[in-house]
């Protein structure tokens, strides 16, 4: 057989394993982003997901998404967990008794988290329609517009602690990337020594590997600050004077700008002024670059509101500014450099994915979940920005080494850095998703 059959089937075969992978996850209305650590729906693994969607059954796409926004709050936020109503509350932890919304005013019937996660709906939803247009798609479209719009305002108005027009986050959770070295400096500062906050039985560690995971001090400050704001009832008035953590992030802004970008191509697909949001995208790359780029690391790095400096970890969310349309070529070129540094090794023809953390730092650990692995969301994120900003090449070597990564491990939630060993969850959503975009 000529190379070129093989390697169209195994691509195909390749399509089939993520193919079954998102099937075995669906839900009804949602797809949980792995049955056994994670049985329900969460926030950015639902605009992931959409887009695999697109390619396979693109109403599913719009029943992921449009089932999420169900779960919206009045104040706009899109919380991070939906629950599944039918899955026992020890199921995963911390569940809604914990969380413990639904007497807060303004939330949905529905058991759901307080936080939120980085807003790449918007984006999600727009490159699912175009992957997928038709008259129900738009349609549908048509509906979240919007709820996405709400969300944003969410964001700027009730999350901007800082003033300076970027949103804060107030959980490392909120993040996605929950033990990134980048949190280390403003999460030490949190109490976590009162015993009640090691009361509880981690759900996490018994599908997974502990030394794959978060360690317990993290799990405990995790709940110390949950546990802060829902004292609060989830209000955001005062987070300066009494929130343990307020952290500007990266990638969380970088998605709030590209929110504001991806809204202007709505609008305009749906008869709607795109002019307001191409404002507030521009406004919030400005804000991005002033406040979280750092010219003498030339990357962008986290700032910690409770001192006002930037934290020092050059992580994985440094690159994802990228995704950004408006991004100055000087910060374009500042990540270029960084991304083909041996920090992260991007290139034309490279052998791994970007890990999520600096490979030469002495805190890289390529075993433990965000301080190292890989992960397909943000690798995904990278190449739509090496795309977005006219680099081809450098977008191709980056997806051929994350197709081949799941050719050889599957569908796995994250992989050694080094290795390609899959690590996590076996069967996970949005790799299976993001890889089908891949493949598409
Ligand atoms: C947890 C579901 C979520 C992702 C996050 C990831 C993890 C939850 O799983 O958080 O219990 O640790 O860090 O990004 O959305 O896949």
């Amino acid at each position: 057989t000529p190379p070129a059959d093989t390697a169209a089937r195994e691509r195909a075969a390749l399509a089939a394993v993520a193919r079954t992978t998102l099937d075995g996850n669906w839900e009804h209305d949602h797809t949980v982003p792995s049955r056994t650590l994670y049985p329900h729906q969460w926030s950015w693994d639902s605009a992931f997901i959409a887009i695999g969607w697109a390619h396979l059954r693109p109403e599913r796409a719009w029943a992921e998404l449009t089932s999420l926004f169900d779960a919206q709050w009045r104040d706009g936020r899109v919380p991070h967990i939906v629950f599944n109503p039918v899955v026992a509350d020890d199921a995963y932890f911390p569940g809604p008794a914990f969380w413990a919304t639904t007497s807060v005013a303004g939330t949905p019937r529905t058991a759901t988290s307080g936080l939120v996660q980085p807003p790449v709906h918007a984006l999600a939803a727009w490159h699912a329609y175009r992957r997928a247009p038709s008259e129900p798609a738009r349609a549908a479209l048509g509906r979240l517009y919007p709820r996405l719009v709400a969300q944003q305002h969410y964001l700027s108005n009730h999350r901007d602690v800082g003033g300076a027009g970027l949103a804060s986050i107030v959980h490392p959770w909120e993040s996605g990337l929950d033990n990134s070295p980048a949190w280390d400096e403003p999460l030490a500062a949190v109490p976590a020594e009162a015993a009640v906050l090691r009361a509880y039985r981690r759900r996490d560690i018994v599908h997974a590997a502990a030394a794959h995971r978060p360690t317990d001090l993290d799990y405990a400050r995790y709940v110390a600050i949950v546990t802060a704001y829902r004292a609060a009832g989830y209000r955001d008035e005062q987070l300066a004077d009494r929130h343990p953590f307020l952290v500007e992030c990266p990638l969380f802004n970088a998605a709030m700008g590209a929110a504001e970008s991806a809204l202007a191509h709505i609008a305009q697909e749906i008869g709607a002024d795109p002019g307001p949001h191409r404002q507030r995208a521009a406004a919030i790359t400005t804000a991005l670059v002033d406040r979280l780029y750092d010219p003498t690391t030339g990357t962008f790095h986290a700032r910690d509101l409770r001192t006002g400096r930037l934290t020092p970890a050059r992580t994985v969310l440094g690159l994802t500014p990228l995704i950004l349309p408006d991004l100055p070529t000087a910060q374009v070129e500042a990540i270029l450099v960084e991304a083909g540094s041996p920090r992260f090794g991007l290139a034309a023809r490279m052998t791994r994915p970007l890990p999520s953390h600096d490979r030469t730092a002495v805190d890289f650990e390529p075993l433990r979940y965000w301080r190292g692995p890989s992960w397909m969301n943000i690798n995904w994120l990278v190449r739509y920005g090496l795309l977005t900003h006219g680099h081809p090449r450098l977008a191709a070597g980056l997806g051929a080494s994350m197709i081949e990564l799941a050719a050889t491990a599957g569908c796995h939630e994250y992989f050694h850095p080094d290795t390609g060993a899959g690590l996590g969850s076996p069967a996970f959503s949005w790799t299976a998703a993001l890889l089908l975009d891949l493949l598409a």
